[in-house]
């Protein structure tokens, strides 16, 4: 089977296409390495150093004699698109290729129509280049939990059953995303069933947690293979971050109560998770829908985790409750049915201590890369919608 990883370049595309490509699929890689742009501008970097995209793929085949196609491009450019299209004929594109940082989205309205532009244009151009170069190719679209919010129903897997005024349908779920960024896959999916629908395109949106981890069994095998580490404010993500900061000795950063609850996934489960949507496809004009987590926690849980672990480890953990820069619920219900990708044979790492403990010391041994002053959040939901600008909403520096 011939796989395309869009955003093959990124933290969950890289260890995708090493995964895939060392089961026997034929792989090429497509990115617009924007997300190591974002860094340079900023002066963000990975915890773990990350090895250019051309030396990844020659040390990939040295190591294994196996060799990962490479295309730069850009989603939102329909001829790239068509190049690699035409040129790789892929039985299955994974889309990764998205700006995915829901404070990013919230910086100002630039950063809001960027979200929105890279990632529902470029999937809307994919849509039409699918259509015309690959009709019957399989779409795995990466969607996010947070599409769904936090309804204080349980959380089906794409579709509920309604029952109104003694009829019934089954519709899409109700969507109350909560950022820019979010709302930007809520668009996406959107499109994808449309086009599902009209031109009998095939596709699995896969609703993701929060991924966690690093290290995969590729990834393990060279330092040159390693996949990037974010544990800043705008990239990285809440267990991520939590680890480094109790390596570094950071008081945890805990948005507010803490009572926010989310679904989360190991990086290893991610990677099969994408095998297994790959090897039993949606058929032509499905719309099919998987929510890929495996558990859910409190940012609470996770901190108190972090911080137990980290004691038994000889470190010591303060726990610091901010003011949450967010507008979200911070004590909801939360339920999530997640069986889909069980069925077709899913078998969960699930987060034990031996997982943060082994997190916790990925960052102390890289403890002289970790820049503090990339911890403490500064984009604000609140004040992303102010005209005129007093003051940068959006800096580096530690307030
Ligand atoms: P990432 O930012 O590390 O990787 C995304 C890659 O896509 C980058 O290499 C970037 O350069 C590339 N890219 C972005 N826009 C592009 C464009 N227009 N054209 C070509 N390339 C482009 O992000 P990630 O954490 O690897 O996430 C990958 C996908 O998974 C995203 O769609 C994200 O929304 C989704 N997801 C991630 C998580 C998580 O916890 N990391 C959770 C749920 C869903
Ligand atoms: N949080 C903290 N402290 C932190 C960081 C986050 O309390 O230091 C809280 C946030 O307020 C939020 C929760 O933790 O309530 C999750 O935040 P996050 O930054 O870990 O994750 P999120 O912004 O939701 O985005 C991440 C990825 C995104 C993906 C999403 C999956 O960046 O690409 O789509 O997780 S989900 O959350 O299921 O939508």
């Amino acid at each position: 089977m011939k796989v395309l990883v869009l955003g093959g370049d990124g933290y969950l595309g890289w260890p995708q296409a090493l995964y895939l490509s060392n089961r026997g699929f034929d792989v090429a890689v497509f990115d617009n390495l924007a997300r190591r742009q974002f860094d340079l501008k900023h002066g963000f970097d990975s915890l773990l150093p990350i090895a250019t995209l051309h030396q990844r793929i020659d040390r990939w085949r040295e190591l294994t004699g196996k060799t990962i196609e490479h295309y730069h491009g850009d989603t939102r450019d329909y001829n790239a698109l068509a190049h690699v299209l035409t040129e790789f004929q892929p039985d299955a594109i994974v889309h990764f290729a998205e700006q995915r940082s829901a404070p990013y989205s919230m910086i100002d309205r630039e950063h809001a129509l960027f979200s929105q532009e890279n990632n529902v244009l470029g999937t809307l151009n994919l849509l039409y280049a699918m259509k015309e170069f690959t009709p019957d190719a399989h779409l795995v679209k990466l969607g996010t939990m947070g599409e769904y919010g936090t309804p204080n129903i349980e959380i089906e897997e794409g579709f509920i059953e309604i029952h109104h005024k003694g009829r019934s349908d089954k519709l899409p779920f109700p969507k109350q995303p909560g950022s820019f960024y979010h709302l930007s896959k809520v668009h996406d999916s959107n499109n994808i069933l449309f086009c599902c629908k009209i031109w009998g395109l095939r596709a699995t949106d896969l609703n993701q947690g929060i991924v966690y981890g690093a290290e995969t069994l590729e990834t393990d095998m060279d330092d040159l293979l390693a996949t990037r580490f974010d544990y800043d404010q705008v990239y990285g993500t809440a267990l991520n971050r939590f680890c480094v900061q109790a390596a570094y000795g950071f008081p945890l950063t805990i948005y507010g109560s803490g009572g926010q609850t989310r679904g989360y996934i190991n990086v290893r489960d991610t990677v099969r998770c994408i095998e297994l949507a790959c090897l039993n496809p949606a058929k032509p004009g499905e719309f099919r829908v998987f929510n890929q987590i495996t558990e859910w926690f409190s940012v609470a849980d996770i901190a108190n985790r972090v911080q137990k672990v980290a004691g038994e480890m000889g470190l010591t953990v303060d726990v610091d409750h901010l003011s949450n820069p967010r507008v979200e619920s911070e004590e909801h219900f939360y339920s999530v049915k997640h069986t889909k990708l069980v069925e077709l044979g899913l078998e969960p790492h699930l987060l034990d201590d031996d997982v943060i403990a082994g997190m916790i010391e990925l960052a102390q041994h890289h403890r002289e890369r970790i820049d503090p002053r990339l911890i403490k959040p500064t984009v604000n939901w609140r004040t992303h919608l102010n005209i005129v600008k007093e003051e940068p909403v959006f800096t580096t520096q530690v307030q």
